[in-house]
């Protein structure tokens, strides 16, 4: 019999291994799309459910400058994860051009904040943009941006015990804070403290969370003045410093891109850092993808310095992500209602109602999909019908793939009915849904399931 050398099965099963984490690798996690940026929130009204907010990458860009809009992700167990697709894009903010980079998010008063920062067309400055919802996944309405402060990129809101709201906005080698007003609109401009000097190396995207009674800003480095950026922290005992420096907790990593840029926060329990990188992208810095990693805190309360898992923040279980799209989300999601209409009087909807009135033949609703590479998935729409009827169901950028006269049973009430696979290109996609003569047709959501590991 054949013997094996100890090292050649040694080599074999280490292959073997790395071959299998890599198939079962979770992070990045939310393959099928390029977002980076990511803010991680827990709201207090709702512990059981994670939230992300996030920027956008467009598929092939070679720049920032084409970052447009925004998305929201949520999750209940860090394993499956819920895209509520674009929550606010640059076409909604009537004072700005482009440049959709870093935001963040704040529950208040009731409502959902987004923070966010976009080039103004009248200065060509970046301004901190404030957008309101009344749910945490949007979409989100532009009401302006915040006054009191200049070149507004990367902002991050925290609030405090007390509810006072702070702001942190940095870039191009900066960092400065200031206490807003209760309404987020402006600043008290008394209390603003520019903190560079107090974060060593800082270059841009300052995060702010609290951990026994004391604030940590997290932000972007660039180490020796030279990119990649790394992720370094600095501590203080007030929300606005003065900070002291502490370390580096995400150092660079394989397949990180030239950005990084981070939140922290406890979920269930458990410290987490999400970050970005260009894994998926193999190597394209402006098309980056999520990362999740959990984070330990050293009895001086110092922060162990990460190093990315394969297996991100799931413990090895396989996930699923679904982009879930409100069928009356309408324009405000990229979407589109022509000749529909959106009604609440039949219960048992989600979000905030269905949509209906098909009443002639091109009536229809439309939702935006927006994926990283060309795919495939599977396409659920839930609906109500009192009678079998023939849908138009047409898909991609330029509609190209569809379905005509596709046969719908009626359905018991409110249905999820699975229409089977379709093919989606990288960018953005429309599914457009009508459904000729039949105004008794109501549509509450369509769900995408992306075949895409
Ligand atoms: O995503 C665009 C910009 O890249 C962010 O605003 C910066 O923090 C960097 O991640």
């Amino acid at each position: 019999m054949k013997r094996i050398n100890i090292s050649t099965f040694l080599y074999t099963a280490c292959l073997f291994l790395m071959l299998a984490s890599k198939l079962a690798a979770q992070n990045p996690f939310n393959k099928y799309i390029y977002a980076a940026d990511p803010s991680a929130h827990v709201w207090k009204n709702d512990t059981t459910t994670l939230w992300l907010y996030t920027s956008h990458d467009v598929p092939g860009t070679n720049h920032h400058a084409t970052m447009f809009d925004y998305h929201v992700f949520s999750t209940k167990d860090l394993v499956n994860w819920t895209d509520h697709g674009r929550v606010l894009s640059v076409d909604d903010v009537e004072w700005a051009t482009d440049y959709a980079w870093a935001i963040d998010a704040v529950n208040r008063h009731g409502k959902y904040y987004l923070i966010f920062c976009m080039h103004e067309t009248k200065t060509g400055m970046f301004r901190t943009g404030v957008a309101v919802s009344d749910v945490p996944q949007g979409p989100f309405k532009n009401i302006g941006f915040i006054k009191g402060v200049e070149w507004g990129q990367d902002p991050c809101v925290y609030v405090d015990d007390d509810n006072r709201a702070y702001l942190y906005w940095g870039a191009g080698g900066a960092c400065s804070a200031a206490e807003l007003n209760d309404d987020l609109l402006s600043i008290k401009p008394e209390t603003k403290r520019n903190l560079t000097k107090e974060l060593f190396e800082v270059f841009e995207g300052p995060w702010v969370h609290k951990y026994n009674g004391k604030y940590y800003l997290s932000y972007p480095a660039l180490p020796g003045n030279k990119w990649p950026e790394q992720m370094y922290y600095a501590v203080a005992d007030k929300p606005l410093g003065p900070f002291t420096y502490k370390g580096n907790y995400i150092p660079y990593f394989e397949g990180q891109a030239g950005t990084n840029h981070g939140s922290i926060v406890k979920f269930k329990g458990q410290w987490l850092a999400f970050h970005h990188s260009m894994i998926v992208s193999e190597g394209k810095s402006e098309q980056r993808s999520l990362m999740a990693d959990f984070m330990f805190y050293n009895p001086d309360g110092t922060i162990k310095p990460i190093v990315p898992n394969p297996l991100g923040i799931t413990g090895g279980k396989t996930g699923k992500s679904i982009i879930h799209l409100e069928a009356e989300n309408g324009v405000p999601a990229g979407g589109k209602l022509v000749g529909t209409q959106v009604e609440t009087s039949i219960p048992g909807f989600s979000g905030k109602g269905y949509v209906t009135g098909f009443d002639i033949r091109q009536d229809y609703v439309e939702v935006l999909v927006q994926v990283a590479k060309d795919m495939n998935a599977n396409l659920k729409i839930r609906l109500s019908a009192e009678a079998d009827f023939p849908a138009d169901i047409l898909v991609g950028p330029f509609m190209l793939a569809g379905w005509s006269g596709l046969p719908i049973k009626k359905t018991n009430g409110w249905e999820e009915i699975d229409l089977g696979t379709i093919p989606l290109k990288a960018g953005d996609n429309k599914i457009r849904f009508t459904c000729h003569k039949n105004p008794n047709v109501k549509i509450d959501y369509f769900l995408v399931t992306p075949d895409f590991k």
